[in-house]
């Protein structure tokens, strides 16, 4: 196929990881959970608002920290839903997040890293107690995927997608 010429397409998304401290009322450990785990998490790749991005992202390649059993986990996508794992745990970790684009895009995969938050952050205390009051840590980062010059097949896809 050939590229379209001095055409760039960005499409927005977002990734990151929500995590919430296990809490007898409203977020209770389930059987099973080791008893040294403190926190429920999940680490995600969607569309803003949740929009459908499956029509670009084929597969997210998760790579937790080594301590976690079976710790790389592949996503495959699933029309209109988030790319995501969830998972248990007592720390904060460097995930690796590795994009696979649709065939028609002849785009090599990406690296994305992302450090999950366990615990409240942010410059100000005001911040760290807004999270808290919340009870969940949210680290999400926003970003706008570039397609430069894309073939003419992907781009069919990536606008009537
Ligand atoms: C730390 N550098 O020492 C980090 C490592 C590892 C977190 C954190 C285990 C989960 C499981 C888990 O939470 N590991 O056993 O499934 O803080």
């Amino acid at each position: 196929g050939k590229r379209v010429k001095g055409c760039q397409i960005f499409r927005p998304f977002v990734y990151g990881t929500t995590a919430r401290p296990f809490d007898d009322k409203t977020n209770p450990k389930p059987p099973g959970v080791p008893d040294d785990h403190t926190h429920s998490w999940q680490v995600f790749v969607k569309g803003v608002d949740d929009t459908d991005i499956t029509y670009w992202l084929r597969r997210v390649q998760f790579k937790l920290h080594e301590s976690i059993p079976n710790h790389v986990r592949m996503v495959e996508s699933e029309k209109g839903k988030a790319f995501s794992v969830d998972e248990t745990g007592w720390g904060e970790f460097e995930i690796t997040v590795k994009l696979y684009y649709v065939s028609e895009s002849g785009e090599k995969p990406q690296t994305l890293y992302h450090h999950l938050r366990l615990h409240p952050y942010g410059r100000t205390d005001a911040e760290k107690e807004a999270m808290r009051a919340n009870g969940e840590v949210v680290a999400w980062t926003y970003e706008e995927q570039l397609f430069n010059e894309p073939y003419d097949a992907f781009y069919e896809v990536l606008t009537t997608g």
